[in-house]
């Protein structure tokens, strides 16, 4: 979509850029940063999904905060409208410009400044591990690479999800992120220990502690925390990270029906609770689906004639205790008649094959065609029914599959298609906003509202909400530079 499909006008305030902006961008960050080539630009401007398409011409690559700072300092004075982008895996068409948006990347923001190792760090079983696990890194630093630098010394990032090997820690966090392991280490909110945040002003907010307890006054920190670069620009970020455990195990299941996967979630928590990590949930089509278009992605199972599937992985300290735990609740599960068949990973890469099949359903959705994606939050007991009642409206026009973090009770809802087409939009929307709102869910779980929802926040959020968070971003940004025409209707900030 360009922002004229979108339908969106640009914000007539906005400056465009002249070639003393540029002069001075080229002074202070030095020209191979400041990049205006139209390959690099047109990557720049296309978010992963390839749905959301920007006309920027100018892509900065700033170093550090007091760079990060000087550009939103000028342009700030200059009203020129920016877009904060991380590792644009972003699925709401947040990380992309709308129009001419200078677009400033943290990726050259990778440094790992330190991990709190506590007062003496000490040995055991042979490594050193640290005593805290407070990690403070750079914005742009990549998910993936935090974990692999971590498990070194003997720890774990609290989130994982399928974009990590390109998303980065300050689109995490500006996101919210949720993902996979949501249902152990829960929200952001909870592990981010500090940030610090570059103001629409220039203005450097240092809210970096590394404390667990700190209630002196507000907390400013979690306005950033989902605010999807529309506050401010995260350059740093302190978390709080879990020690990494030894034993994983990992089953893929199937059920014959819906009920019996709520079923098994509720017995998982009971049962498996201190060890579970995860509980993903995926149905026959989005199963059917990832096998036709992802290579190398197997079916574990001869048949795949199960209309259900759930993933269960158990996370501990005790080897064989964790394995007889998780192997006598699927024994009894089954004789239960809750799962029909299932799978315990026998090593590390039969566990890893399992989670192909999850982490690869969105390039699985991108590859199938055309997707309209929801990201939902629903009761556990309304999860699946959107998705028959989906189906029955659309008929053949489109598949309808339905896979997500049933532990959580995050539904992924996906339209797939063969080409974009606003007949069939206007039979999904607003029908899918107004039935999850009627069963008080939330029709952004984890990936945000972006362009994407910025105008259907009232489904979620009630009228009063909505206008105090226009008066905060009114506040901390006057002119309306940060992430224009994202998270918030256009109307209630021009
Ligand atoms: P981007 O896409 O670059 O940006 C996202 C938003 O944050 C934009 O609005 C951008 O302007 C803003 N932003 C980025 N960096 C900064 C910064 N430093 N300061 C201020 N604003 C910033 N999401 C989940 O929650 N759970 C999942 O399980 C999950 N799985 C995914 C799997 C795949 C294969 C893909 C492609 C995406 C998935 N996502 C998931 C969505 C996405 O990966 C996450 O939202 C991720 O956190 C975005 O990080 P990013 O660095 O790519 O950010
Ligand atoms: C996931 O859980 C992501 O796989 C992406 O949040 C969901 O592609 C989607 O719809
Ligand atoms: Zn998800």
């Amino acid at each position: 979509f360009t922002s004229a499909a979108i339908n969106i006008q640009r914000n007539p305030s906005f400056s465009k850029l002249n070639s003393d902006d540029i002069c001075y961008f080229k002074s202070m960050l030095g020209d191979k940063n400041v990049v205006q080539d139209e390959d690099r630009l047109s990557a720049a401007n296309v978010d992963w999904m390839r749905k959301y398409k920007g006309s920027s011409q100018l892509l900065l690559l700033p170093r550090n905060t007091e760079e990060v700072s000087k550009i939103l300092r000028h342009c700030n004075s200059r009203r020129l409208a920016i877009v904060p982008q991380g590792g644009k895996t972003g699925l709401v068409g947040g990380s992309v410009p709308v129009y001419d948006e200078v677009i400033i990347s943290l990726a050259s923001m990778d440094k790992i400044i330190s991990l709190d190792k506590g007062i003496s760090p000490f040995t055991i079983q042979h490594s050193s591990f640290s005593v805290n696990g407070i990690l403070i890194c750079e914005a742009g630093c990549i998910l993936e690479n935090l974990n692999s630098f971590l498990a070194n010394e003997g720890f774990i990032m609290p989130l994982d999800l399928g974009a990590k090997g390109s998303c980065q820690i300050g689109g995490n966090v500006s996101t919210n992120a949720g993902g996979l392991h949501f249902i152990r280490y829960g929200s952001l909110h909870g592990n981010i220990l500090g940030l610090e945040v570059v103001l629409a002003d220039g203005t450097v907010l240092d809210m970096l502690g590394t404390l667990r307890k700190d209630n002196t006054g507000y907390d400013l920190k979690h306005l950033f925390i989902g605010s999807e670069g529309s506050l401010g620009i995260v350059t740093k970020v302190s978390i709080l990270t879990p020690p990494k455990l030894l034993s994983t195990n990992l089953a893929l299941l199937a059920c014959k029906d819906f009920l019996s996967c709520q079923k098994l979630l509720l017995e998982a928590k009971r049962e498996l609770g201190e060890v579970i990590s995860a509980f993903e949930f995926m149905d026959s089509g989005s199963m059917d689906m990832v096998l036709a278009h992802m290579d190398g992605v197997r079916n574990p199972f001869q048949s795949s004639l199960y209309d259900f599937y759930v993933l269960i992985e158990t996370t501990g300290s005790d080897e064989s205790y964790d394995k007889a735990k998780l192997e006598a609740f699927l024994l009894r599960s089954m004789e239960g008649g809750l799962i029909l068949d299932g799978a315990v990973a026998q090593d590390i890469n039969q566990a890893s094959s399992f989670w192909q099949i999850r982490e690869g359903m969105s390039e699985a959705t991108v590859k199938a065609g055309a997707v309209y994606k929801y990201d939902l939050s629903l009761p556990v007991e309304n999860f699946y029914d959107i998705v028959g009642e989906m189906r029955a409206r659309l008929g053949e026009k489109a598949k309808v599959v339905g896979y997500g973090h049933l532990g959580d009770g995050n539904l992924h809802l996906n339209i797939l298609t063969t080409q974009y087409d606003n007949n069939i939009l206007a039979q999904i929307e607003p029908f899918v906003y107004e039935w999850t709102s009627t069963h008080r869910g939330s029709i952004s779980a984890e990936h945000g509202l972006g362009l994407m929802k910025a105008d259907k926040i009232h489904y979620s959020k009630s009228p009063e909400t909505v206008q105090l968070m226009a008066s905060i971003k009114k506040l901390l940004d006057p002119n309306g530079i940060l992430n224009p025409y994202k998270v918030l209707p256009q109307s209630m900030l021009q």
